[in-house]
């Protein structure tokens, strides 16, 4: 399916594109200066990052980068914000292939922005069936980084896995989430009042603080990158509501 190993998430990247293209009335919105693509030849693979950001009426961000550095690694990274009048789990998709495929790490979820049962029923339960048709792919793996109880849903796909399964048990998961996600969000009925609003906004906010803090690629980013650069792809661009500590951890 993908046209080499090299490129091993191209085509989830190119799907996610086309669903967009297809569904929505996009509207590019501009990275900042020197974020959209670089390259690194720093490493043993020369690395090169791109990213993509768009914004529709229903969706207020949407935002996708590919790594490429060869057979050292491969990954597709993805967050789509619902816009503030939808309390809707915000879709996260982290796709990582390392050291010629040996390590493949597949995570993605509809990140729930409150936990209450209500909220749980409404947007996660809705996920239980293909969380179970997809058992293989949700594997109890522990989390180094993150917390798994906030902003990763129990039904969440979270796998180490081997190239082929990517390809095919992985391909058609993704499919199904993205598919159900998109159904959720067309019943998904507007919110109106301020209070409703600003509290959304005000967990977007802490989606992008918590998750600025905890990323695990930050050391990817300026092991390639440099650590100027990493500062600010992280607060610029991936995760731009947050603001940077005051001491930082570089
Ligand atoms: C783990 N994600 C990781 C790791 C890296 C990235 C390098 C560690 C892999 C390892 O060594 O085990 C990479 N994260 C990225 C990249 C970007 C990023 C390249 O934000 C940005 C371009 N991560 C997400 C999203 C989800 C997510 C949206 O960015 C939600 C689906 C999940 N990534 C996620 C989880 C882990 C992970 C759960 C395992 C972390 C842990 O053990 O705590």
């Amino acid at each position: 399916m993908a046209e080499s190993l090299l490129d091993m998430y191209k085509p989830f990247q190119k799907y996610l594109e086309q669903e967009l293209f297809k569904k929505f009335d996009l509207q590019s919105v501009s990275i900042p200066a020197g974020l959209e693509r670089q390259l690194s030849e720093r490493g043993k693979n020369p690395a090169f990052i791109q990213s993509w950001c768009y914004q529709c009426p229903q969706l207020r961000k949407i935002r996708y980068t590919y790594i490429d550095a060869g057979k050292s690694a491969q990954v597709f990274n993805s967050v789509i914000y619902p816009a503030h009048h939808y309390d809707l789990p915000i879709l996260g998709i982290d796709f990582l292939s390392f050291g010629d495929k040996k390590k493949n790490l597949v995570v993605m979820d509809f990140q729930p922005l409150f936990r209450d049962e209500e909220y749980l029923n409404k947007y996660i339960e809705p996920m239980r069936s293909l969380r179970d048709k997809y058992d293989d792919l949700a594997q109890n793996l522990g989390m180094k980084f993150y917390d798994a109880n906030q902003y990763f849903s129990k039904y969440l796909l979270f796998a180490k896995t081997e190239p082929n399964t990517v390809e095919e048990r992985v391909w058609l998961a993704y499919i199904d989430y993205i598919n159900l996600y998109w159904e959720i969000l067309d019943e998904a009925s507007p919110l109106n009042d301020p209070k409703d609003i600003q509290r959304i906004v005000k967990a977007q906010k802490d989606y992008d603080q918590y998750s600025a803090e905890r990323d695990p690629a930050h050391g990817l980013f300026s092991s390639y990158f440099g650590a100027e650069w990493a500062e600010r792809f992280l607060y610029e661009f991936l995760f731009e509501d947050a603001k940077p500590l005051a001491v930082s951890s570089k």
